[in-house]
């Protein structure tokens, strides 16, 4: 086996967005592209020269092909040992806990998330830190730098390894280590949550499915829901994943899980449903009859945390993100503990979580985590339900209108528009930035605007500051209007139009969230052109 030094220019548009490098399959399939990207990571990272780095994806197209190419670039580069999910596959919240089990330099994940797979459909890498956490922006900026500039990559000649088989092989110098991608997750599990309580709750006739949408959290879900905490045969459906899973959209929410919300609205449905996304990140939480918003199942799972053994403690913050409904802020209130406003995107919470500021974490995006791995964790949000349910024995829905009652309720809706002209959407975004300034004072129905502006962020840990993270319009009643361009489309630009106003009095909290909203979404559409500026009369997806 020989390592060769093979001669490459830099290709544009390596640039890690919200969540890594996200592109076209057919992107990363063009000549040392990933390659080049891969170079990148172990020239800006020199750690990992001696260090251990864990491998593991979702599943799609090109996960195995792009698995071979890190691993003989690993060896080439000196990486000491490698740890892989068997068959390539691990989540990302596994692969984060991995990660910190391991004590290991760092990790590649590769996944596009919730964007489609097959070879027409989406890929993507991206390189986590020691603590399991995405790299933050400073270790991101370095590796796009590095492929600006980058002339050679190293890798070794040698045969594909055999990722099928547990146990412990050799590539060049280097060791592969292939492990049981579900293991350390499922005993970290059994640690932070009554798995005897949540036996006890099925044991009771309690009912509920899990759809894995034929993506990463299969093995997961059925392992720990059906092989340990005894949910019957066929409680996780869709468990096995597939490269391009099974043709659909890996994504939970009410548009392509669609079959799951239609199930729960029926009386004679399960009792609960859940799903995630295609690399396990991401929850979708629905009670019999109640759909729970992501930005209210975190402030429920603050509010109830303490009823896991994992968090009985209580917990010591929650931190969101800007575009997350303000909720979780009341909670955070009540408990007397710290709450946080971050820019879009996990590797935010990474040194909130490292300093003990925060415990939960959440996004509207329906990503819900905590400070035990260094990602959000679509099954462990399932699991913190469960065992919330089965301490407290109601209902989703008396749970969630409890909250309400209790706090009040937050009105909460995203809009999409997808596939805007890149040009059009930054016409918007320039225009509304433009007139920021103009705008408090200025009354929109019924409502003043009290404050406008660019959301910038500077961490209260190591001082960093990330600015235009999404143009904000708060209401002087607490309502908002937040828009933003998404960092991890792979077609044209997609607006992200965040709308949300705070209800206080319980009689007035059961309308339809759209009717409840429709004065602001008129308002949002004003303020910003949006039905000139993207062609389009109504968003492509509402959730
Ligand atoms: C989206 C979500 C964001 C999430 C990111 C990655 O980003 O809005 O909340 O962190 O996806 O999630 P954007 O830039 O498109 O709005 V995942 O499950 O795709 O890793
Ligand atoms: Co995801």
């Amino acid at each position: 086996m020989t390592v060769k030094d093979v001669p490459t220019q830099p290709i544009a548009g390596q640039k890690p967005g919200t969540s890594g490098l996200r592109k076209k399959v057919e992107v990363f399939q063009s000549p040392h592209y990933i390659e080049n990207f891969v170079q990148a990571v172990f020239d800006a990272v020199p750690e990992l020269r001696g260090g251990t780095l864990v491998v593991g994806g979702d599943g799609r197209f090109f996960n195995d092909v792009a698995i071979q190419r890190i691993l003989k670039i690993a060896a080439a580069n000196g990486v000491a040992k490698a740890v892989v999910g068997q068959n390539g596959l691990l989540s990302t919240p596994a692969a984060s806990a991995v990660i910190r089990d391991l004590g290991a330099t760092g990790g590649l994940i590769l996944s596009a998330s919730h964007n489609p797979g097959g070879p027409e459909g989406d890929f993507g890498i991206k390189y986590n830190i020691s603590n399991g956490g995405p790299a933050p922006e400073r270790i991101t900026d370095a590796i796009y730098a590095r492929t600006r500039t980058i002339d050679r990559y190293r890798m070794l000649s040698s045969p594909d390894v055999d990722l099928a088989r547990i146990g412990t092989l050799e590539l060049g110098d280097m060791a592969v280590e292939i492990i049981d991608p579900v293991s350390t997750y499922r005993t970290l599990m059994a640690e932070l949550f009554d798995f005897e309580a949540i036996r006890a709750l099925f044991r009771s006739g309690f009912t509920m499915r899990f759809d894995a949408m034929h993506a990463v959290t299969g093995p997961y879900a059925k392992a720990i829901l059906e092989d340990e905490l005894g949910a019957p045969a066929g409680t996780v459906v869709n468990a096995v994943p597939k490269p391009d899973f099974g043709g659909h959209h890996p994504d939970p929410n009410l548009v392509h899980a669609k079959d799951l919300f239609d199930l729960l609205m029926r009386e004679d449905g399960p009792d609960f449903g859940a799903a995630s996304d295609g690399d396990g990140d991401r929850n979708l939480i629905i009670g019999k009859g109640q759909f729970v918003t992501p930005s209210d199942s975190l402030a429920i799972l603050a509010a109830n945390a303490h009823l896991a053994p994992g968090y009985a403690a209580g917990i010591k913050g929650v931190a969101r993100s800007m575009p997350t409904s303000q909720a979780a802020d009341r909670v955070a209130e009540a408990l007397g503990v710290g709450a946080y406003e971050t820019p879009t995107g996990w590797k935010f919470f990474g040194n909130l979580l490292d300093a003990g500021m925060a415990t939960l974490c959440g996004e509207e995006s329906a990503g819900t985590g905590s400070d035990h791995v260094r990602e959000k964790d679509g099954l462990w949000a399932v699991l913190l339900w469960l065992n919330v349910l089965a301490v407290k024995r109601q209902s989703v829905r008396e749970i969630v209108h409890d909250h309400w009652q209790r706090f009040g309720r937050n009105y909460y809706s995203r809009h999409d528009y997808e596939e805007v002209d890149a040009e059009r959407a930054q016409t918007l975004m320039e225009g509304l930035r433009a007139r920021l300034a103009t705008l408090p004072g200025l009354e929109v129905g019924p409502r003043r605007i009290a404050k406008a502006d660019d959301f910038a962020y500077q961490d209260p840990v190591d001082g960093s500051v990330a600015e235009h993270q999404g143009l904000r319009v708060l209401f002087q009643d607490g309502a908002r209007i937040v828009f933003r361009l998404s960092g991890t489309g792979t077609v044209g630009a997609t607006l992200r139009v965040y709308i949300e106003r705070f209800e206080p009095d319980p009689a007035q909290q059961h309308l339809e969230t759209q009717a409840a909203l429709a004065d602001l979404i008129d308002a949002a559409n004003h303020l910003a052109g949006i039905h000139e500026h993207t062609g389009k009369a109504q968003p492509d997806v509402i959730t």
